[in-house]
């Protein structure tokens, strides 16, 4: 997956790229990241991004041009574009998996209060919000966004790892423990250690059905409704 990031800060992201798995898929060239800072579109003498909205408002949002020469130059039009904004739609695991099958990606890391409506109504295909908070940059929604994609991409991690994490089948991922068996008074359950794969496999679904009631009662109505069995 070819992977373009329209940024002011591209170094807010070097950090990700150069580390453990992400690293490991760009040099297994499972993805490649480019970063493409717009501000060297701005023609201006003190090459300025961004300004006023018109009508009055707090603060400054992005103005189209430097934007639109960006996405003009990597051919944007007719590719999947997307703009993570608080705005959006919610991004979810569904979305992730829907967008790690696309050859291309291009996002608009936005900055400010926003940016000028064209640019969206011309490129972006998908306006996608990571949860109901406000962050201060679209840096770090872009980050989360592109973490949780990459990782669906074959061959990037071991497919064992995706089959029971959370939302996998919309629940909750069941409680882990590694050595020691005993650590402060506290002891893995005796279950996890019985060799019983049945009833190990049993237990946890028990758990993560447990879990999923305490922690998010949407998803557990959800999958109460769906008739889903965690069994199948
Ligand atoms: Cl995608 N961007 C920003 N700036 N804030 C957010 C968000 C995105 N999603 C939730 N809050």
């Amino acid at each position: 997956m070819k992977i373009t990031i329209l940024t002011l800060f591209p170094k807010v992201f070097k950090g990700f790229f150069s580390t453990s798995i992400p690293s490991r898929a760009i040099d297994k060239k499972l993805i490649s990241v480019k970063y493409l800072d717009f501000r060297k579109f701005a023609e201006d003498k003190h090459h300025k991004c961004d300004d006023e909205p018109y009508g009055g408002g707090a603060g400054l949002i992005l103005k189209p041009e430097p934007l639109f020469k960006a996405l003009h130059s990597i051919k944007a039009e007719n590719k999947r574009v997307i703009y993570p904004t608080p705005s959006g739609k919610l991004f979810t695991e569904d979305k992730a998996y829907e967008l790690s099958k696309e050859n291309e990606l291009i996002f608009i890391a936005g900055h400010y209060e926003g940016m000028d409506q064209r640019v969206i109504d011309t490129f972006v295909t998908d306006e996608l919000s990571i949860g109901d908070y406000v962050l201060s940059s679209g840096e770090t929604a872009t980050l989360v966004m592109i973490d949780a994609i990459y990782r669906l991409i074959e061959g990037v991690i071991t497919p064992e790892s995706l089959d029971e994490e959370s939302f996998v089948n919309g629940l909750l991922e069941y409680p882990l423990y590694t050595r020691p068996y005993e650590y402060e008074g506290q002891k893995v359950p005796d279950i996890l250690l019985s060799g019983d794969h049945a009833k190990i496999k049993e237990w946890r679904n028990t758990k993560r059905l447990e879990k999923t009631r305490a922690n998010r009662i949407d998803l557990y109505r959800k999958f109460k409704k769906s008739k889903l069995s965690v069994k199948g």
